[in-house]
């Protein structure tokens, strides 16, 4: 007797850092956004989820999707994000499988997944973003719904984004928008990519744990109170993202880091005074952070004095954590005045600056 085949597969999704961010649902149940976004996927190597799948094919009691977080089982709730994500996925499957006789029948077994993140969940370091992304990565592998099998990247981002809508900028590597599509099915809200990783490889981002607490509020609470308060939010909408889209999209392509350090850092504001705006409003920086800004402010300022250029780009989503986009060239200088002026404490975190990531496919 032949033992049964085993249906499973195993990948990672890093973690993407947004220069122009997403912040408000148009339709909180598709997961479409009210703007654009663009961002930079790090390296898998710092930061990433590692997500495994597998069919159950024995029946019993077992037989249904469970789904593990970081080693403790969490419910899939009906109508769930993840729920949605899977059924999706086996749509696809299940269609792959009516057009080709050849394929094993595997769509409807449950599935048992494992997923464990390689830094702090929930901090402000868009572990949703490369949770969701590595779901769907795994159950692209695991259904042979690839791009050979006609399935394009862009497909699998569709439904990454209803997962969890900044998982969609993960599933590519370098630089990504989203498109926030006009459509009410969301049907071209999709990832793109901007430029690959080797487009522009020399550029850095270092990750400044300030905290590695859980975030006060969750951005999905948080976006949809923004939504229905912040006058503000209408004009960066309407007036600011669209044109600042097409020039962050032109620094990358040229490779221009000056007026890609001015934009990332105008909308980084943006996005935090919008979350002032908000009522109750929303706080996500904290006073170590406004030092971080002040810091590389002072140091860009001095530095285009000199007429070198801009040295670092701040960017805060929602937490307290920096990153700061460097060119290679500036590494070692932006690192040795960050730990001059923020001391190391070994306390919550070993090591802030072992973070320091190289964006990547
Ligand atoms: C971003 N953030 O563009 C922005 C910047 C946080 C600040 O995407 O409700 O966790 O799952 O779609 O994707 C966080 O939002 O929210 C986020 P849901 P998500 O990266």
């Amino acid at each position: 007797m032949s033992p049964s085949p085993v249906y499973e597969a195993t990948c990672t999704a890093p973690v993407n850092i947004a220069v122009v961010k997403y912040w408000g649902k148009r339709d909180t149940s598709l997961i479409l956004p009210t703007n654009s976004s663009l961002s930079v996927t790090l390296s898998q190597d710092h930061l990433r989820s590692l997500t495994s799948a597998r069919c159950i094919t024995s029946g019993g009691a077992d037989a249904r999707d469970r789904l593990w977080l970081n080693g403790e089982e969490e419910e899939i709730k009906q109508g769930g994000r993840t729920e949605r994500c899977l059924s999706e996925m086996r749509k696809m499957r299940k269609e792959f499988e009516a057009s080709n006789s050849s394929l094993p029948r595997i769509a409807d077994f449950p599935i048992h997944i494992a997923s464990e993140n390689n830094f702090p969940t929930a901090a402000g370091l868009a572990s949703s973003a490369s949770g969701l992304s590595a779901l769907i990565a795994t159950l692209s592998t695991l259904y042979a719904l690839t791009p050979e099998n006609g399935v394009s990247v862009s497909d699998l981002s569709r439904i990454a984004r209803q997962g969890s809508g900044s998982a969609c900028r993960s599933m590519f590597g370098g630089y990504v928008a989203w498109e926030m599509g006009l459509k009410d099915d969301g049907s071209d809200s999709v990832a793109v990519e901007v430029a690959p990783v080797e487009h522009w490889p020399d550029l850095h981002a270092l990750i400044l744990v300030v905290s590695d607490k859980k975030k006060g509020t969750p951005s999905t609470a948080g976006m949809q109170r923004t939504v229905a308060t912040s006058a503000l939010l209408q004009h960066r909408i309407k007036e600011v993202v669209p044109a600042r889209m097409q020039r962050i999209t032109t620094a990358i392509q040229k490779r221009d880091f000056d007026a890609f350090a001015e934009e990332t850092m105008a909308d980084s504001n943006q996005f935090h005074a919008v979350c002032l705006d908000t009522f109750p409003p929303i706080f996500y920086m904290n006073d170590v952070s406004r030092a971080v800004i002040q810091l590389v402010t002072e140091l860009n300022r001095a530095s285009v004095e000199k007429g070198e250029g801009v040295k670092a780009a701040y960017t805060y989503d929602a937490g307290p954590n920096a990153v700061l986009y460097v060119q290679e060239k500036d590494v070692k200088q932006v690192l040795e005045l960050v730990l001059r002026y923020f001391p190391q404490t070994t306390e919550s975190f070993p090591d802030p600056f072992n973070l320091g990531a190289k964006p990547a496919s």
